[in-house]
C-alpha cells in the first residue's frame, strides 16, 4: 500500500467514528503525525522571543462569551479581551454609568449577545486598521471596535431581524456593513400562528451605512426576503463589487424539527443581492417606510455611551426591484459563503454535501443576461445550476463549512465532520493537501484569507471539540485554535492554544498597521465628563436629596478624598473617579464593600461612575484594585453610612471640604441677618 493509501483507510476509519458521533479516538490523525514536521521546527516558527512582538494581530470571536479575544500570532499569546455584547466586571464594561447604555436594546437591557464573525473595516478590499466590527446574534445587533484604543465605541440594534447571523459582513471600501438572519420572523412582530409561517415570516436582510470618516453606522435599507434561514454572507470584490451573497438553508420553509424539514431538497441556494440596483430602487422611492423601534448606541466624545431610539426602516420588496435578487441553486443546506480574492469564484459550503460548489460570478452574469432560469422562487429568479458553476471540489472530506484563500491560487476549506483542512485549486478544483483538526473545526482563517490580498503564511483551524488535547478540566472543555504553516505545499501543524469562549470567525491583520497608533492614554485637559474632578482641589461630595455624588480623584498612590462621612442608607452614591495619572498603562481600580454591581478600572485621564446603594449602617472601606505602584496596598479609604435621616453631616478630607464649609458658614450667617 502507497504511503496515501494506507492515509485514506485509516482516515475512513476515523470518519466513520466521528460520523457515528462515537468518542474521538486517539488514534486518528496520528497516522499523520510525519505532518507536524519536526517539532523543534514546529516551535521555533512560533516561538517569539521574550520583548519581541508577533508579526500578526488576530480578532478571535467569544462566541457565547459576547466578546473579541485579541491574540498575537504566531505565538498564540492571548493580549486583550475585549468585552462588547456582555458586561465585563473586569473593568465595569457595561456597568459604569459612562457604558452601561451600550446594552439598551428594545427589548430592554441586554447585557450578553453570541458573537461570531468579527470582520475588519476594508478599503479597496484590505483592511485599513481602522474598526473591527461583530455581530451579536441573540439580540440581533452589530458592534463597531476602534482599533486604536481597542474598545467597543458603537452598538446598532437591528429590527425586523433574529439571529443575527450572516452578519456582519462588509463591503470592500466599507460602504456597508451586511447582515441576515438565520431566523425568519413576523416583520414586524405580531401574534401569529406558527403555522402561518409561510405566509407571516420574512427574512429580513439589513444593509448599514458606514461613515467613512467617523464609522458610525445607519441603517439605510432591508429587503424582505422569503422565510428561509439566511446562514452566512460575504460581499463581492473586485469585479463582483456591488453585490453580496448569503446563503440559505431551509428552503423548505420548515417551522419544526428542522433537522429532517430543512433538509428535504438536495439543493439550497445562494442569494445573490445587486445592492447598487438596491440603492438605485431606493433613490427612486420603491423601498416602504415601515415603523420599527431599535436602539442605536454611540460612545461620545466625552466617554459617555448614550441611545439614539430608531423609529422606521426602509424595506424593499424583490417585486418592486427587479434585477435586485437572483437564487443560485446550491447544495446542501449550504453554510459558509466566501468569494475569492479575484471576485470571480462564490465558494459554498454545504454542511451535507458530498462536493464543494464554486459558483462564477462572470457565468452568472451571463446567466442572468441569458435568462438562463431554471424558475421561479416566491417571485425571484432561480439560476439553472449549470448555468453558473465553475467547478465542483470533488471528495474534498465531510461536512464543508468555511473557506478561505492564500492569495497564491489556493482555497483551504474546513471540513467539520471529517475534522480536516482540505486544500484545494481554483485552477482545477482538484485537492491539494489535507491536514487533520482535532477536532471538528468550525471556522479557519488565514491573515487576510478574505479580502482581495491575502497575507497567507498561516492558517488559524478554530475547533469546536479538544477532548484530549488539553489536561481536563471537569465537564467542560476548552474550545482550541490550531495553527498551521501553509508556506509550503504542504500544511504543518505549529501550535495548539486555547481560546476564550467559542471563537466561531477570527480575522488579522499585520501588526506593523496599528500597532504604533495605539492612543496610551486620554487627555485629562479635554476631559468634558460632566462630574470629571481634573484636580485634587476640585474633588468634593455633594447631596441632592438622596442622591449623593462624589467626585473623586486617583493617583499614585491616595484617592482624594478618602474618608467620607454623611451618607445614608438607602443613599445613591455616585462614585465619579476620575484617574489624574497622564501616564501609559498606569490605570487605577475602584472597589467598595457590597457594591452589587462590579469595580471600575478607569485609564489616565479617564473618568468612571459607579452606583452603590449601601443597605446598612457601617463604614465601608474601598480601594484600588489595580497594582500600581508600590504604595498600591495602601491605596484606600472609607466611607461612613448612618442610618436613613441622620444628622450626621456631610463630611469629607479633600481641601474643598473647607472651602464648602466656609460657604455654607457665609450663607447661614446671610439667611440669619434676613
Ligand atoms: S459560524 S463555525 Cu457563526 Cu460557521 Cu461558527
Ligand atoms: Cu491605584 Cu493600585
Amino acid at each position: 500500500m502507497s504511503r496515501t493509501t494506507v492515509f485514506r483507510s485509516r482516515h475512513a476509519a476515523c470518519l466513520a467514528l466521528l460520523v457515528s458521533g462515537a468518542v474521538v479516538a486517539a488514534g486518528c490523525g496520528r497516522a499523520n503525525a510525519g505532518r507536524l514536521g519536526e517539532a523543534g521546527d514546529a516551535a521555533e516558527r512560533v516561538y517569539v522571543a521574550p520583548g519581541k512582538y508577533d508579526e500578526f494581530y488576530a480578532f478571535l470571536s467569544g462566541g457565547f462569551d459576547g466578546q473579541v479575544g485579541v491574540y498575537g500570532l504566531p505565538s498564540g499569546r492571548l493580549l486583550k479581551h475585549v468585552p462588547v455584547f456582555s458586561q465585563s466586571a473586569e473593568n465595569g464594561w457595561g456597568y459604569s454609568e459612562q457604558t452601561k447604555a451600550m446594552m439598551n436594546t428594545s427589548y430592554g437591557f441586554v447585557p450578553w449577545d453570541d458573537a461570531h464573525h468579527p470582520q475588519l473595516s476594508q478599503t479597496a478590499g484590505v483592511p485599513d486598521g481602522r474598526w473591527l466590527f461583530i455581530n451579536g446574534n441573540n439580540t440581533p445587533r452589530i458592534a463597531r471596535l476602534d482599533l486604536i484604543r481597542f474598545e467597543t465605541e458603537e452598538i446598532l440594534e437591528l429590527p425586523n431581524s433574529a439571529g443575527n447571523h450572516s452578519s456582519p459582513f462588509l463591503t470592500e471600501n466599507s460602504e456597508y456593513v451586511v447582515a441576515g438572519g438565520r431566523f425568519s420572523v413576523p416583520a414586524p412582530q405580531r401574534d401569529v400562528s406558527i403555522d402561518d409561517y409561510k405566509n407571516a415570516f420574512s427574512g429580513m436582510l439589513t444593509f448599514a451605512k458606514v461613515d467613512s470618516a467617523t464609522g458610525h453606522m445607519a441603517i439605510a435599507f432591508q429587503i424582505r426576503m422569503p422565510a428561509f434561514d439566511y446562514d452566512l454572507s460575504h460581499a463581492g470584490k473586485g469585479p463582483s463589487h456591488g453585490w453580496s451573497f448569503f446563503t440559505s438553508y431551509n428552503s423548505e420553509e420548515g417551522n419544526t424539527k428542522l433537522e429532517v424539514n430543512a433538509s428535504q431538497k438536495d439543493k439550497d441556494y445562494i442569494a445573490a443581492i445587486n445592492w447598487k440596483q438596491a440603492e438605485q430602487c431606493v433613490a427612486q422611492g420603491k423601498a416602504k417606510m415601515e415603523p420599527a423601534r431599535y436602539a442605536h448606541n454611540v460612545i461620545g466624545e466625552d466617554g459617555i455611551a448614550r441611545t439614539d431610539w430608531g423609529s422606521s426602516v426602509k424595506v424593499l420588496a424583490p417585486a418592486d426591484c427587479p434585477g435586485l435578487v437572483y437564487f443560485l441553486p446550491t447544495p446542501k443546506s449550504p453554510h459558509g459563503v466566501d468569494v475569492d480574492p479575484s471576485g470571480e469564484f462564490i465558494v459554498a459550503g454545504g454542511k451535507l454535501a458530498a462536493l464543494i460548489p464554486v459558483h462564477s460570478f462572470s457565468k452568472m452574469q451571463k446567466a442572468i443576461a441569458d435568462k438562463a432560469f431554471a424558475g421561479e422562487d416566491h417571485g425571484i429568479p432561480v439560476l439553472k445550476y449549470e448555468a453558473t458553476i465553475a467547478g465542483e471540489v470533488q471528495n474534498p472530506g465531510l461536512g464543508p463549512l468555511h473557506t478561505e484563500f492564500d492569495g497564491k491560487g489556493n482555497a483551504y476549506t474546513s471540513m467539520f465532520l471529517s475534522s480536516e483542512i482540505v486544500k484545494w485549486s481554483l485552477k482545477d478544483f482538484k485537492v491539494l493537501d489535507r491536514a487533520p483538526t482535532y477536532y471538528s473545526i468550525g471556522h479557519l482563517m488565514i491573515p487576510g484569507g478574505a479580502t482581495r490580498h491575502p497575507y497567507g503564511r498561516y492558517v488559524l483551524a478554530m475547533n469546536k471539540i479538544t477532548k484530549d488535547r488539553y489536561l481536563p478540566t471537569g465537564p467542560e472543555l476548552t474550545q482550541s485554535a490550531q495553527l498551521y504553516d501553509i508556506s509550503g505545499d504542504r500544511m504543518k501543524l505549529l501550535l495548539d492554544f486555547p481560546t476564550i469562549g467559542e471563537p466561531h470567525y477570527a480575522q488579522a491583520l499585520p501588526a506593523s498597521m496599528i500597532k504604533d497608533r495605539q492612543l496610551k492614554m486620554y487627555n485629562l485637559a479635554t476631559n468634558q465628563d460632566p462630574y470629571v474632578a481634573k484636580n485634587e482641589r476640585l474633588t468634593r461630595v455633594e447631596r441632592k436629596g438622596s442622591v449623593v455624588h462624589v467626585l473623586m480623584t486617583s493617583v499614585r498612590s491616595h484617592f482624594m478624598p478618602d474618608k467620607i462621612e454623611g451618607i445614608q442608607v438607602g443613599d445613591s452614591v455616585y462614585f465619579h473617579v476620575t484617574n489624574l495619572e497622564q501616564d501609559w498603562d498606569v490605570p487605577h481600580g475602584f472597589a467598595v464593600l457590597g457594591a452589587n454591581n462590579a469595580e471600575l478600572l478607569i485609564m489616565p485621564g479617564q473618568t468612571r461612575t459607579l452606583v452603590w446603594v449601601p443597605s446598612r449602617v457601617g463604614v465601608y472601606p474601598f480601594y484600588c484594585t489595580d497594582f500600581c505602584s508600590a504604595l498600591h496596598q495602601e491605596m484606600q479609604g472609607y466611607i461612613r453610612v448612618s442610618a436613613k435621616g441622620s444628622a450626621v453631616a456631610v463630611k469629607w478630607n479633600s481641601p474643598s471640604y473647607h472651602e464648602a464649609e466656609e460657604h455654607e458658614a457665609v450663607e447661614a450667617a446671610e439667611h440669619e441677618t434676613k
